[in-house]
């Protein structure tokens, strides 16, 4: 049987499971955004994309060319599509609303445009995360960050592109996860996967254990648990990866399983976590609960954190609920 393209998908969903036309119009105006981003993104050096940009982001961070370039592309194709009032990027201080030229719509779109810049140059996989929230009030010119700070309860859809061997979309609208493989040929998302689901049970854990002396006792306790394996109280073998780009790490875990952990570390005391509340954390714990994982901070549910800065920082544990719950136990019992 002929594979289902993502516009077939998209005319399915509003039929079957209401979704409004202008979310399903967002999705197919991010799906042309993420073919750019991959054309250039494929190109590397032959398009001169790669290396630095010379300029600093908000956090701080020296930006890659390809960040900035996937920046521009994600605001120059989503902002005409009328289905938008504002924007917030990990690439861009302030939020946006969307230029007098173009209609206004009833949502509002955070993202990182390139999530695992440290991978561009070495041609590791890298991707875009996106995340929609129902713009307060509906549509409107005048957005401002507050129109934002909603908790990751409020996403009305989440996903991530991820440019590697293949070129995957995956995201949710509420109704399930599902994943489209992207054909070169013909330049279309095709629907190879859907109703994924995250195995409750897992060996395989994520995290960057270089920092180990930084981490907190129960992240301390968790991970020497799991590198004892049948001989310590877990009683069984854990495989570790880490691919240092999240996209990477949540596509494996609901394509087999696992749990991905970016902790709050003492480098830099005053920071709870690396990763970003809004359009890193947010999305992906969407994704990961709608596929019946779990992701919390350490302490509580990642979407029921009420935000306060549009780019404030968050711990992360998410993947397999077994694990998840586990190790959140820990903190709890310590708290
Ligand atoms: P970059 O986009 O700056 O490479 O950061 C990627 C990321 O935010 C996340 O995608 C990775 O899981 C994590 O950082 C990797 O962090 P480390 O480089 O500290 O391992």
């Amino acid at each position: 049987m002929a594979l289902m393209t993502l516009h077939q998908y998209l005319v399915r969903e509003k039929r079957e499971n209401g979704v409004p036309e202008e979310l399903a119009e967002l999705i197919l105006s991010v799906a042309d955004a993420c073919k750019k981003i991959r054309s250039k993104v494929t190109e590397g050096a032959l398009a001169g994309v790669l290396g630095m940009a010379g300029t600093e982001n908000v956090q701080g961070e020296d930006q890659k060319k390809l960040d900035v370039i996937s920046n521009e592309i994600m605001c120059g194709a989503n902002a005409p599509s009328g289905t938008l009032s504002g924007f917030a990027s990990e690439e861009m201080t302030e939020v946006m609303g969307v230029l007098s030229e173009y209609p206004v719509g009833p949502y509002l779109i955070l993202f990182d445009p390139l999530d695992g810049s440290s991978n561009i140059d070495i041609n590791a996989p890298i991707g875009t995360i996106f995340s929609v929230l129902p713009c307060p009030g509906g549509a409107k010119r005048s957005v401002t960050e507050k129109d934002f700070l909603q908790p990751g309860v409020n996403q009305v859809a989440a996903g991530y592109a991820m440019y590697s061997t293949q070129t995957q979309l995956v995201f949710t609208l509420g109704h399930g996860v599902s994943a489209f493989t992207f054909d070169p040929a013909v330049g279309e998302f095709y629907l190879t996967r859907e109703h994924i689901t995250v195995s409750p049970s897992t060996a395989e854990f994520a995290i960057n254990c270089s920092n180990m002396r930084h981490w907190q006792k129960p992240v301390q306790q968790y991970v020497k648990e799991l590198l004892a394996g049948e001989t310590g109280p877990r009683g069984k073998n854990y495989n570790m990866r880490w691919v240092a780009a999240m996209i990477a790490e949540a596509h494996r875990i609901l394509s087999r399983g696992g749990i991905f952990i970016y902790p709050k570390d003492d480098r830099i005391p005053s920071r709870p976590g690396k990763l970003r509340l809004m359009y890193e954390a947010n999305p992906m714990s969407l994704l990961m609960e709608q596929a019946g994982g779990r992701a919390t901070n350490g302490l509580q549910r990642i979407l029921e954190i009420q935000p306060e800065k549009v780019h404030q920082r968050v711990a992360v544990f998410m993947g397999s609920s077994e694990e998840v719950d586990y190790v959140t136990g820990l903190h709890r019992r310590q708290d």
